[in-house]
């Protein structure tokens, strides 16, 4: 039981579930947690302002250790705990390799997925173009292409080879994104084995988005992608 952990997090956000599912692969069940809701601007309180300056979700703390960026959780938790759960960073250099390239071109991944499916969100009314938007589409395209492309070329199921990793954990609420908002899996079908062989995984269950499993329909932004 992990109780002098503390995760304050919002539903639906890829970096709070990057946490989440680190946490479960650990092992580490029983943490104490905090849904937040970003649409009472409860991420800009004084509880996570204590935790976290920049006002974001996840803000996680381990007994007087705070790691607020996702990707920095994850590797903390792999380290601190690195014989507990599942060992999350292949042995085999050329596996550990993958891991990590492929970990920070997620970066990227998510980045362009954003760029189209909050368009509106990010972008002023009277800031946006519908051909920036076409840019956007364009690109986020080609990221999926090469996404496709890394699938294959994998000597496993998972990013980095035969084994889950970090990889997996910090991609994987990109991917599940992509097919809540309408992705093709026929158009896109090693995305979609990818998808369909991760979404059961008991640690990606466990920390499902509470808002999706109350609302499983999702959005059809990507559908003609
Ligand atoms: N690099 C950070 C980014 C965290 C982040 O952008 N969180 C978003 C939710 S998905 C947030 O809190 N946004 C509110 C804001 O930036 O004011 C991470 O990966 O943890």
């Amino acid at each position: 039981m992990a109780k002098n952990m503390t995760l304050l997090w919002g539903s639906g956000s890829c970096p709070c579930w990057r946490a989440m599912i680190a946490l479960e692969e650990k092992n580490l069940q029983g943490y104490n947690h905090q849904l937040l809701s970003f649409d009472k601007m409860e991420h800009k309180s004084q509880q996570v302002l204590d935790i976290n300056p920049r006002g974001q979700l996840p803000s996680f703390k381990h007994g007087d250790n705070i790691v607020n960026d996702s990707y920095a959780i994850c590797f903390y938790l792999e380290s601190q705990f690195q014989d507990q759960g599942n060992r999350l960073i292949p042995d085999g250099p050329e596996e550990r390799a993958r891991m990590y390239q492929r970990m920070f071109e997620g970066q990227t991944f998510y980045e362009k997925l954003n760029n189209v499916i909050y368009y509106d969100f990010f972008i002023p009314e009277e800031e946006r173009h519908d051909c920036a938007l076409s840019r956007n589409k364009e690109a986020l395209k080609a990221e999926l292409s090469l996404w496709e492309g890394y699938l294959q070329q994998s000597p496993g199921s998972f990013l980095a080879g035969s084994s889950f990793s970090l990889a997996d954990v910090v991609v994987f609420p990109t991917v599940a994104y992509l097919f809540r908002f309408g992705l093709s899996a026929g158009r896109y079908p090693k995305l979609g084995e990818y998808y369909a062989l991760l979404k059961d995984r008991p640690s990606i269950r466990a920390s499902w988005p509470p808002h999706w499993l109350e609302n499983p329909k999702g959005h059809e932004a990507l559908k003609d992608f």
